[in-house]
């Protein structure tokens, strides 16, 4: 029994990957198809089968993808960025143990947006600013490690991100997805591309929104995954404030009001807070 990595998942098909580098096409003969994603480790037998998932530390039903170790949350002055996807995908990933990194490209389109997002950002999470279409965009070649996802809006240059790195055109739809593409649709195929030893990244397409209901905790949890919130707490009253109560008991408050919270991250956290609260509801 050898363990490998799944690639790809075509029809009944899986393309894995062995610890050597080696690579093949193997079934699943004993176990459920739905129930082997990519990014999944699996052990293989002498009948190049798939016999065993291994455990895995997250998964994504949609598009499918397995043990996540870093998120690419990518951002562009164009489209109107969506910050409140990029904080919901952030709590997503803490509550997932998955490392999130905020990548914001097109920077040729926009300098000032994308050095205002850096601004909100850099202090929460590692970020980047580049532009695809030169060498800037080579920074992420360092930042692959383990299995890594491209996440964020449509059309802010995910798939663009992976041919760049790449540099030869990844093609979309594959032999097998023609058959079954309707209209323009995206392919939700997923694919992990190998740009070294434990470097991989595939291009989430479908994941562009984010609904809540994947946020598995309460509203009163939220504050914990705001890491810039944590040392002004200290300075609230209570322990147990969620910080909307009003600035004269409230250190997160405070500090937005002083210019030392992004008032963006705020905003959104009290947007995120009470649609957490409405999903109860129901
Ligand atoms: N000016 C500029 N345009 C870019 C850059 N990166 C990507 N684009 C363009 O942005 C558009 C969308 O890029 P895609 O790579 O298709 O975006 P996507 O995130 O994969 O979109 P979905 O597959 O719909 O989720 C394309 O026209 C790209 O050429 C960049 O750095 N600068
Ligand atoms: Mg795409
Ligand atoms: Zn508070």
């Amino acid at each position: 029994m050898t363990e490998a990595l799944v690639l790809k998942k075509q029809s009944s098909l899986f393309t894995v990957e062995f610890e050597d580098g080696k690579i093949l096409e193997v079934g699943a003969r004993n176990l459920k198809k739905d129930g082997i994603f990519v990014g999944d480790r699996v052990l293989i037998d002498e009948t190049n089968s798939i016999s065993k998932v291994q455990p895995r530390k997250n998964i994504i039903i949609r598009p499918p993808v397995a043990g996540i170790d870093k998120m690419f949350i990518t951002v562009a002055p164009i489209p109107k960025p969506d910050l409140l996807l990029v904080d919901k995908l952030i709590v997503f990933c803490f509550l997932n143990n998955i490392k999130p990194i905020l990548c914001i490209n097109k920077f040729d389109l926009d300098e000032k947006t994308c050095k205002n997002i850096e601004k909100i950002y850099k202090k929460v999470i590692k970020t980047h600013v580049f532009c695809t279409f030169d060498e800037s965009v080579e920074i992420l070649i360092k930042e692959i490690k383990g299995v890594c996802v491209l996440a964020g809006q449509s059309a802010v240059g995910k798939s663009s991100i992976i041919n760049a790195l790449k540099k030869e055109t990844v093609t979309r739809v594959d032999t097998f997805s023609k058959k079954v593409q309707r209209g323009k649709q995206t392919t939700r195929t997923v694919e992990l591309y190998k740009f070294g030893k434990n470097k991989y990244l595939a291009d989430t397409a479908g994941f562009s929104k984010l609904d809540e209901s994947l946020l598995k905790i309460d509203e009163r949890e939220l504050k914990n995954y705001y890491p810039e919130f944590l040392q002004f707490a200290d300075k609230c009253k209570y322990k147990t404030c969620v910080h909307k109560g009003g600035k004269e008991f409230c250190g997160v408050q405070n500090a937005v009001e002083n210019g030392l919270i992004a008032k963006e991250r705020y905003e959104n956290y009290l947007k995120l807070y009470d649609n957490l609260k409405n999903l109860k509801r129901y």
